[in-house]
């Protein structure tokens, strides 16, 4: 896979160019914090390929004003990191990221937090965790305690990373933590933490805040042929992954058929989706890979990472004939096209300006030419987005350093700063001497 050699075309004025991280997966300084549903998980043997622990990490607690000299040279205006909801439980949790905000603001990077990315501490998932409703009025509470610290520095919030992935992961299939195996029964979990996306709202409005958005996962889904049985199986798939978590947020609804399986009365959902629709000022988007979706084939499927049980009404197959990252995920450039067009045209005018806020691939290795050409590829794909006519604000490469990722240990490296885990050692790759000169070009 070759580098356009074209230069990449110039984007609006103003358009927000960052990188990304999250708390769990850089942080370390463990004993500095109460116990999250990660560390949970990864204490139990078999959980994480590698064995590993996010225990250090990338040592970013005691490392971040490195971290901040590396996000000033790269020249970003934007760092996305989310805030340890553990953390910001223990005596003084809330002094690090007041350090950090302000190593940011005096470096000229703008801090975007993002409230919650999956650490949920794990006394609140003794008492139920997502499955209970309780657990968004805690949520709104914390927010407020963290809104009130630092939202005299900080005004761009996100409120939840991929409550997608969090509830299909975690509480369906179990391979993420809290390692629940709910399937369908996980979509309480779903609902919950939309609300708590709304109820966070709420809580941001009365401290002022004007300038909020979410992290949802999305992508196109492929069907794998015409076959009506296809079709079914991939419209199922789009609706779990996309509408489910876009429908309530824009339009105050659940997709038809769904609504049934969420938890209350239907009166009760209602009054929810008034509270989840509350509206945002910004749409986030995580983008990776479209998926290629047919009907069961009844058996279990290893597909990215991810044991798919035979059970499900739908299978993920191969897309064929496309590179693939080290994660096994393809590499399809234009799907962020599509899915920014096909955004657009379902939601309409209820469609705030979309900021894409993660977008990435795993490589091995330091002269990282093919991540140079991913986000090549994907950043002139989203030019063209915007040529179409989709209102684009900003993108943010995930991520800033190689780190914990998840279930896989440290076996997968997304950064654009390779991290020697034995030494901690940050050496910049390839990729992040291309961005730099993105960046510099883009003015
Ligand atoms: C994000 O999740 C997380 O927010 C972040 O914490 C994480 O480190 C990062 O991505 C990298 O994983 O159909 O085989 O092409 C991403 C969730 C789930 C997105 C699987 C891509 C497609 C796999 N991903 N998905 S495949």
């Amino acid at each position: 896979m070759a580098t356009n050699p074209h230069p990449i075309p110039q984007f609006p004025a103003g358009f927000q160019w960052g990188v990304s991280t999250s708390a769990h997966q850089i942080e370390g300084a463990a004993s500095r914090r109460e116990p999250s549903v990660w560390d949970a998980f990864t204490d139990t043997p078999g959980r994480v390929k590698d064995g590993s622990t996010a225990a250090v990490a990338c040592d970013h607690y005691h490392r971040y004003a490195e971290d901040v000299a590396l996000l000033r040279e790269l020249g970003v205006g934007a760092y996305r990191f989310s805030v340890s909801w553990p953390r910001v439980q223990s005596t003084g949790g809330l002094d690090f990221y007041d350090r950090l905000v302000d190593e940011l603001c005096a470096a000229g990077v703008r801090p975007v937090p993002t409230l919650f990315h999956w650490d949920l501490p794990l006394s609140l998932e003794e008492a139920g965790g997502w499955l209970n409703r309780g657990t968004a009025e805690r949520f709104a509470e914390y927010v407020a305690v963290v809104v009130e610290r630092l939202g005299d520095r900080v005004h761009q919030w996100i409120t939840l990373n991929e409550p997608a992935e969090h509830t299909l992961l975690g509480h369906a299939l179990g391979t993420h933590a809290p390692g629940r195996q709910l399937m369908f029964d996980a979509l309480p979990a779903a609902h919950h933490q939309l609300l708590a996306h709304g109820l966070a709202v709420r809580a941001l409005r009365a401290a002022g805040v004007a300038d909020i958005g979410i992290a949802n996962s999305h992508g196109p889904t492929w069907p794998a042929s015409e076959e009506p049985a296809d079709l079914e199986a991939a419209g199922f798939y789009d609706l779990l992954l996309n509408q489910l978590f876009a429908d309530p947020l824009l339009l105050g609804r659940y997709p038809e058929g769904i609504d049934a399986l969420m938890p209350g009365e239907p009166g009760d959902i209602e009054a929810d989706l008034k509270v989840i629709s509350e509206p945002v000022d910004w749409y986030g988007i995580n983008y990776y890979a479209p998926t290629r979706v047919g009907a069961p084939q009844g058996s279990e499927i290893e597909f990215g990472g991810v044991t798919m049980p035979a059970e499900l009404p739908f299978s993920v197959r191969e897309i064929e004939g496309r590179p693939v990252t080290d994660f096994g995920w393809p590499v399809v450039p234009e799907g962020l096209t599509e899915l920014l067009t096909g955004f657009a045209e379902r939601y309409g005018d209820r469609l705030p300006p979309v900021v894409i806020t993660e977008n990435g691939c795993s490589y091995e290795g330091i002269d990282d030419q093919e991540r140079i050409a991913y986000l090549d590829g994907h950043i002139r794909a989203l030019h063209r987005a915007m040529e179409a006519g989709v209102d684009v604000r900003g993108y943010f490469v995930w991520s800033l350093l190689d780190n914990f990722e998840w279930a896989e240990g440290y076996a997968r490296r997304f950064g654009l700063v390779h991290v020697d885990f034995e030494t901690l050692e940050r050496t910049p790759k390839a990729s992040y001497g291309w961005l730099r000169d993105v960046l510099r070009a883009q003015g």
